[in-house]
Formats: structure tokens, sequence, C-alpha cells
């Protein structure tokens, strides 16, 4: 049976550390190894000097203002996500609900101007400003992962950018809105008064989970909410920076590097005061790419710990499980495996 997941925090302490900041505009054997570094330590970082126009950036995020401020019935145009389109509160098909609405796009260009006609009242301007910017964010993740595979000595240093830069490329834009907690019973909320009334005192945003992509290049207004856990559990806020981008190791690396990087849990707590507007891109491979550890990263003391899979099975499995399911563990090879 499908339940709505609980609103509730996990009640998990949460601390303050240094979160790394990585400055793009170093050499490249220096980043490479600073990369390489802050994915192994906490699949997550944020990065300056990143390269991506101050123009586009705003220009997307202009349109996504412009779109949750409509009228609610206006949105629902662009709706139900299905899972692309307007989505309120529901997060996928499995009862996952959280204090938000959003976007989500499929990347390709001709998807992008199919939806904007439902989005926008000028699509092309829609259209253009969101094409722009996955171009600028796809270069920049690709960019990254070229420097990550340069840090962990793989031969091949374009194989993870590849999947990105494939024209069949699965990935994903979703464009994030969380209104006020005091704004929560008004008229940007279709849901029934019920649900209204149970959510008055909850503030989970975006519940916890991982992203299932490669990697995840995000983009906030000024206002907090974001929280990473790190690998003892603990959770630590992320202070919003509108000029940086924060960056997320996804379970697909995570596969791809037989482990050595972990992605990251995160969620996102809405906020009394201010709405928070996020811009999330999804690298992703085509659906019919194989995912398994790179034979470098595999070695006699450290056998690959998972079994293929195309990114098409891995979306289907984490379809199948709620948000904060760890996916990846239908795809670990047992230690009863490794012996056979
Ligand atoms: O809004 C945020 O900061 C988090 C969004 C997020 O985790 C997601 O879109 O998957």
């Amino acid at each position: 049976m499908v339940v709505s997941s609980p609103t509730t925090i996990r009640t998990k302490k949460t601390k303050a550390v240094g979160i790394p900041t990585i400055d793009l505009s170093l050499n490249r054997s220096m980043l490479s190894e600073l990369l390489v570094k802050a994915c192994e330590e906490f699949g997550f970082f944020k990065v300056v000097n990143h390269g991506v126009s101050k123009e586009v950036i705003e220009r997307m995020e202009e349109e996504g203002a412009e779109f949750f401020a409509k009228a609610a019935e206006e949105k629902q145009r662009a709706g139900p996500a299905r899972p692309f389109g307007y989505g309120c509160k529901n997060i996928g098909p499995n009862g996952d609900m959280g204090e938000l609405e959003y976007l989500l796009l499929h990347t390709n260009t001709h998807s992008i101007s199919e939806r904007s006609t439902s989005i926008s009242n000028d699509p092309t301007k829609f259209s253009c400003a969101a094409n722009n910017y996955v171009q600028a964010v796809r270069e920049l993740a690709c960019e990254i992962l070229d420097l990550v595979a340069e840090g962990l000595w793989v031969h091949d240093k374009c194989v993870f950018s590849r999947l990105l830069r494939d024209v069949h490329s699965d990935s994903v834009l979703r464009l994030n809105h969380y209104p006020p907690v005091s704004d929560m019973i008004s008229d940007w909320d279709p849901s029934p008064k019920l649900f209204q009334h149970q959510c008055k005192n909850s503030r989970v945003g975006f519940g916890e989970h991982s992203d299932p992509q490669i990697l995840t290049i995000l983009r906030s207004n000024d206002v907090g909410g974001l929280q990473i856990a790190l690998h003892d559990g603990l959770w630590v806020p992320v202070p919003p920076d509108p000029s940086e981008f924060c960056v997320f190791v996804g379970d697909a690396l995570q596969a791809l590097t037989n482990g050595r990087f972990e992605s990251v849990r995160h969620r996102a707590l809405s906020n009394s005061v201010k709405p928070r507007m996020s811009m999330a891109y999804f690298g992703a491979p085509p659906l019919n790419a194989w995912i398994s550890p790179l034979p470098e990263l595999i070695s006699s003391q450290k056998p690959s710990g998972y079994k293929p899979f195309t990114w098409d099975e891995y979306k289907k499995a984490a379809y199948s499980l709620r948000l904060g399911d760890s996916r990846l563990d239908l795809f670990m090879v047992r230690t009863a495996d490794k012996t056979q």
C-alpha cells in the first residue's frame, strides 16, 4: 500500500563543519585533488569562479519566479508531474510529500520547448532561458567530472562527462519553490484542507534522499534550508550563497567509482520568513547506458561492489521505492556473491 510519508524531520543532531568550497580558477592538478577529496569526504562541495554567467542564472531564476507567482489554477495547467511538469507537494509516485511546489523538466531541447507552452505566456523566452541554463550547468558538471576523472587517475578522462554530453542523456532540471511556512495555508496550495491542516507546523520542504543520477549542480536564492548528512549521519546546514553552486555526488557516480565516492543524503527545510527557490540540474546517462565500477577502481583489495545495471533499470528501481530509500542496496554485491 502506498502511504504518505510523515512530514516530520528525523531527530538527528546537526553540527557545523567546514563544507569545502572549491575555487575553479585554481590550477588543474590542484583542483582535481581537491575535488576528489571533497567527493570522498562529503560527497558534496560548493564551487566558486564556476564560469556560469550571471545573466544566464538570472534569466532562469526570473522565469522560475514568474511561473511560481501565477495563480494555482494556472500553474496546474503545467501539471501534474508524471514525472515531468508542475508538481505541488507530491514528490514521485509513491506518496512522498513535501512543503514545496516544483517544475520538473527533461533537459532535451525538444522536450523543453513542448513543455514551455503550458508553463509560460512567452514560451520562446522560457525555452531560451532554460536551454541556456542547462547548457551552462551541463558544461560546469562535465568540467568537474573530467577533473575528477583526472584526480582518480582514470585512463579515459571523459568517461563520466561523455554520459552527460550524449544526445540521449536523461538529465533533468528541477525548479523548486518553498513558500514560507506561514504561507502554507493559502491560495498557492490546492491540496485538501485536512492535509493542509496536518502540515501547518511541519517544516520538511524536500525530504531526506540521495540523488540517483551522476552529479547534481544546484543553485538557490539567498534563503537557507538545504542540509546534507555526513557519513556518520549528522546533519549539516548549508549556508545559501547565490553566487556559488552546490555539487552533489549521485548514486550512479557512487557505483561508477566502486564506492570510493558516496552519494550524499540531503534534505531541504522550509523557512518561516522568506520563500526559497532552488534550481537543480541532475546530470544523468542515457537510458541504455550501463553503469558498473570502472576497472581502474577495482582491485583484489577492493573487488567490484556493484552489479552492472542500465540507467533505465536503476530509474525503474528508484521509482518503485520511497524518496528516502537506499536504492543502490538493490545493486550491491553481497559478501556471499563475492565468494562464489
Ligand atoms: O532545494 C534544495 O535545496 C534541495 C532540492 C533537492 O534536493 C532536489 O531537488 O532533489
